[in-house]
C-alpha cells in the first residue's frame, strides 16, 4: 500500500514533499480554494461540529475515519488508487500497450478539456447546495449533505493535482478558473447544463443525488480505464467516496415514498390536495421531479453519436465503463443502431460505428443503473397496495445535447406537436405551483432523530451511529 502524509499540509499519497515546485503550486492554489468554500459552500455553518468521514487511506477497508470537524478544517487531500503494475490500455487503438505515466502531447489539450469538465462539476454541485442546510429535515440529512459537499470538494482537488501535476502553466490557469465560474452565473457560468440547475429543496438534492452523481458514477468508471494511468488512479479512488453520494439520492428518495405511503394509508386517500395539505409529496409530484432530474442528467452523456467520443475511445483516453464485460475492446469496424427523429414526426434507426455510439452505450448502461432504485421503490409501493408505478421517461423525452434536443416528445418518446408537448408540459414536469408547494414544506428540524413531517426516517444511522446520534453540533 503506498504511503500517505495525512500531516502534510495537503495530505496525500502522491509524495508531494518530494516535488518542491508541484507541492508550492499547490500550496499557492489551497488559499483560494479555502476562499472560494468560505464564499460559495455550506452557507452559515462554518464554525459548527459535523460527524464526517475523512479518507485516511485508499485500502478498501479502513479507507475513511469518522469524527467531528468543523467543514472548513476538512482535511482535502490528493489520493489515488495504488499503482497496478504493469497495467496495459485496455481498449482502443492502442490497445494492450503500457499505460502512460503522463499525457502525450497530441493528446493534451483532450485531456486538459475532459479533466476541466469534470472538475468543474465538483465545485457547481457545491454551489448548487449552497443554502440547503437552513431547511434540513434532520440531523442525519444535514450530515449527509455536507459529507457529500466536503467530498466533491475533494473531487475538485483530485481534479486540480491532476491539472497542475501535468499540464503546466495551462493546467494551475484553469484550476484558477475552476473557482471563478459559478453554478448559475450569467456571465461565467459552469459548463454543463445541469450544473447550471438552481437547487432550493431537498427533493430536488435527493433527486439530483440519485441521477446527476449517477452520471459522475459513470464519467469517472469511463476515465477509470484511461490509458493516462494517474486519471485513471485518481476516479478510481472517487468512486469510493461517490458510492454515499447515491446512497444519499436513493435512500432519501425511498423515505420521502414511505412518508406518502404511510399518510395515504392513515388517510385512506389518494387525492393529491388532501395529501399535500397533511404535508407529504404526492407520487405524481415525485416522478415528475425524477423526470426533471433524469431527463437533465441524459443530456450529460452528450450526443448519441459524437465523434469526440470516438475519439476518446480510439485514442484510449475515455473507455466505456466496466470495459472488462464488454467482448470486444477495439470495435474498429463494428456497428450499432441509434433512434433518430426521421422528420415527419416519427422515430427510425440510424446505424453508426460503434466508437462513435460510445456516448450512447454509456447512457444506457446508465439508464439500468438508474432504474435498479425505481423497482426497489415500486415493490414497496406495490407492498402498501398502492396503485401507481414510477417509471423513467424514455431518452428522447426533454433533451437538450443530441438527436434528440428539442424535439417535443411524451415522456414514452413518441414525437408529437409543440403544441401538444406544451398542453402537457404540467403533467410531466414540476410546475412552479408543485415547486413552491415542495418548498412550503422544507423547515429545519434540529432536535437529534426527529423528522420533518415529509420523510420517513432512515434505517439506520451512519457508520453505526443510532439515528437519533448529534450529526451536527448546531
Ligand atoms: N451541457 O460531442 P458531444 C459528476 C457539449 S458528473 C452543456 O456529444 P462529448 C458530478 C460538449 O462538451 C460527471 N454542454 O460531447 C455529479 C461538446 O462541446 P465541445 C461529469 C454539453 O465530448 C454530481 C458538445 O456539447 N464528468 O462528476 O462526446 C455532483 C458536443 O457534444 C453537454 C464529465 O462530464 C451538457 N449536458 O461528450 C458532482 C466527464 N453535453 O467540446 C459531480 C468529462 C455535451 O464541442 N466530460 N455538451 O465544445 C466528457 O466526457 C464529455 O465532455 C461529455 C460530452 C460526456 C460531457
Ligand atoms: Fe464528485
Ligand atoms: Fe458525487
Amino acid at each position: 500500500m503506498s504511503n500517505i502524509d495525512l500531516q502534510a499540509l495537503i495530505p496525500n499519497n502522491v509524495h508531494l514533499a518530494e516535488n518542491r515546485q508541484l507541492q508550492r503550486a499547490l500550496e499557492h492554489w489551497q488559499p483560494a480554494f479555502l476562499s472560494w468554500w468560505d464564499e460559495m459552500g455550506p452557507s452559515d455553518f462554518k464554525a459548527k461540529e459535523v460527524y464526517l468521514r475523512t479518507a485516511v487511506g485508499v485500502d478498501a477497508q479502513g479507507w475513511a475515519s469518522y469524527g467531528y470537524t468543523p467543514m472548513p478544517d476538512y482535511r482535502w487531500g490528493i489520493f489515488l488508487a495504488d499503482k497496478e503494475e504493469n497495467r496495459k490500455i485496455g481498449f482502443g487503438d492502442f490497445m494492450g500497450q503500457d499505460v502512460w505515466q503522463d499525457v502525450p502531447g497530441e493528446y493534451r489539450s483532450t485531456f486538459r478539456r475532459l479533466i476541466v469538465t469534470q472538475g468543474d462539476t465538483e465545485p457547481a454541485s457545491v454551489e448548487q447546495q449552497r443554502l440547503l442546510g437552513h431547511t434540513a429535515p434532520s440531523l442525519y440529512d444535514l450530515r449527509n449533505l455536507f459529507q457529500v459537499n466536503v467530498e466533491e470538494g475533494r473531487h475538485l482537488w483530485a481534479m486540480v493535482y491532476l491539472l497542475h501535476a501535468h499540464f503546466g502553466r495551462d493546467g494551475r490557469e484553469e484550476a484558477e478558473e475552476l473557482l471563478e465560474r459559478h453554478s448559475g452565473d450569467v456571465n461565467k457560468p459552469r459548463i454543463l447544463g445541469t450544473f447550471n440547475e438552481p437547487m432550493d429543496n431537498w427533493l430536488s438534492f435527493y433527486m439530483f443525488t440519485y441521477f446527476t452523481d449517477r452520471d459522475g458514477k459513470f464519467q469517472l468508471k469511463s476515465f477509470a480505464e484511461s490509458a493516462f494511468d494517474p486519471l485513471a488512479r485518481t476516479t478510481r479512488f472517487m468512486l469510493t467516496e461517490e458510492a454515499h453520494h447515491m446512497f444519499v439520492g436513493e435512500t432519501g428518495i425511498g423515505r420521502v415514498i414511505k412518508r406518502t405511503l404511510e399518510v395515504m394509508k392513515e388517510l385512506d386517500t389518494d387525492d393529491v390536495a388532501t395529501l399535500r395539505k397533511a404535508g407529504v409529496i404526492d407520487l405524481p409530484t415525485v416522478q415528475k421531479f425524477m423526470n426533471f432530474w433524469f431527463t437533465s442528467s441524459l443530456d450529460l452523456f452528450g450526443s448519441e453519436a459524437s465523434s469526440n467520443a470516438a475519439n476518446y475511445f480510439s485514442n484510449g483516453i475515455k473507455g466505456r465503463p466496466d470495459e472488462a464485460k464488454f467482448a470486444d475492446h477495439v470495435e474498429l469496424d463494428t456497428e450499432m443502431t441509434i433512434q433518430v427523429p426521421d422528420g415527419k414526426g416519427g422515430v427510425k434507426g440510424e446505424v453508426i460505428s460503434t466508437r462513435n455510439g460510445m456516448n450512447e452505450i454509456t447512457r444506457l448502461e446508465y439508464v439500468k443503473d438508474c432504474n435498479v432504485g425505481l423497482t426497489r421503490w415500486n415493490m414497496g409501493i406495490k407492498r402498501a397496495g398502492v396503485a401507481f408505478e414510477f417509471k423513467l421517461p424514455s431518452t428522447r423525452f426533454r433533451r437538450q445535447v443530441g438527436m434528440w434536443a428539442n424535439v417535443p416528445t411524451t415522456p414514452e418518446g413518441q414525437p408529437i406537436s409543440q403544441a401538444e408537448y406544451d398542453a402537457m408540459k404540467s403533467q410531466w414536469l414540476p410546475t412552479q405551483d408543485d415547486i413552491t408547494f415542495v418548498k412550503s414544506l422544507m423547515q429545519r428540524v434540529i432536535e437529534p432523530g426527529k423528522m420533518a413531517g415529509w420523510i420517513a426516517p432512515p434505517d439506520r444511522g451512519i457508520n453505526a451511529q443510532q439515528v437519533e446520534y448529534e450529526y451536527v453540533k448546531l
